[in-house]
């Protein structure tokens, strides 16, 4: 009898002893859940390659930081190799999110597709792609860039009267951002016969090739050039460079137009040396951080969420230079 009681009384003892072990969990009040699991996002990069890119890189990571993100970052250094090692590096991790800014628009349905099948979404930032299947991706997050370049062509044609002999800086080639600006240019350059571009090469978006780009075209070409068209402000800021090495005087012999709207165009334009910049906001962080969130809580999004664009010029860089966040 009494090795009955002993028995009972160390398996109370026991059950007591666990329950000491557990937190006293008021009757009534539901466990806490463990703590959240932060949010793990892969972001791929194209590189450093302008004013513009740092400025979304930054807004990007910022974001991520400001709101807890866990981001795993990638700089590809211009090259598509480099990305597709990234993203297939993300989907080894096992990453929530893959968050990618394309540097061109093909070759991508390999590495895509096997994202898809681990179901890691991927958001496209900034530049699109071309893929047959466009459940590679779940929405692209940029500005329209065919429009960009139908604002820079209109803004020429009336600034000359519908009548220039234009150089065209090339943004890097088989870029979503380069064949579309050229696109939308060349498509309202058809209502003006007298407007010609007599010399077009990529300088692949950067400051150095610009110049380098421009002091070819000036070699060849210099007593024809009437205008600039730019891919993006590091170009011309280049190109405006080589200008004035040559003695030429851009801003007022020669007309430049570009795209972007970074700081270094506004300084260009209140020196009277860039005459116009359509703005392609890169500062999408809160954007894509709050479309994250939607896709993950199963919401449906747009496939493509553009970024709204104006044009700024000389006249009015002066009292807008100021306000410029990039
Ligand atoms: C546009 C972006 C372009 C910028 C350039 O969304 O992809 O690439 O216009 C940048 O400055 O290099």
């Amino acid at each position: 009898m009494r090795w009955m009681i002993a028995v009972a009384l160390v398996a109370l003892m026991g059950c007591k002893q666990e329950s000491a072990e557990k937190p006293q969990q008021p009757a009534g009040e539901a466990t806490p859940p463990a703590a959240a699991k932060k949010l793990v996002v892969g972001f791929s990069q194209v590189g450093a390659e302008s004013a513009w890119r740092t400025a979304e890189t930054k807004s990007i990571r910022g974001e991520a930081e400001k709101r807890g993100v866990d981001m795993k970052f990638s700089d590809a250094q211009g090259k598509q190799a480099n990305q597709i090692q990234a993203l297939t590096s993300f989907i080894a991790q096992k990453v929530d999110v893959i968050v990618l800014a394309p540097v061109v628009e093909t070759g991508w349905e390999v590495v895509l597709t096997q994202a898809k099948e681990a179901g890691i979404p991927v958001i496209l930032v900034d530049r699109g792609i071309k893929v047959s299947d466009e459940s590679l991706y779940t929405t692209l997050i940029a500005s329209d860039f065919v429009e960009e370049g139908r604002m820079a062509a209109e803004w020429l044609a009336k600034k000359t009267n519908g009548k220039a002999n234009i150089v065209e800086l090339q943004g890097t080639t088989g870029s979503a951002p380069a064949i579309d600006r050229q696109k939308g240019f060349m498509e309202v350059l058809q209502k003006f016969p007298d407007m010609k571009v007599i010399k077009t090469q990529s300088a692949d978006f950067t400051r150095a090739k610009g110049k380098e780009v421009m002091e070819a075209f000036i070699k060849s070409d210099r007593a024809n050039i009437q205008a600039v068209y730019a891919h993006n402000d590091d170009m011309a800021l280049g190109a405006i460079q080589a200008l004035e090495e040559a003695g030429m005087n851009p801003g007022k012999d020669v007309t430049l137009i570009s795209i972007d709207a970074v700081k270094g165009a506004f300084e260009a334009m209140v020196a009277g040396k860039l005459n116009a910049t359509v703005e392609c906001n890169p500062l999408m962080g809160p954007l894509v951080f709050d479309t994250i969130n939607k896709v993950r809580a199963g919401e449906k999004v747009p496939k493509f969420i553009q970024n709204k664009d104006q044009l700024f010029e000389q006249a009015n860089a002066a009292q807008v230079i100021g306000t410029r966040e990039y």
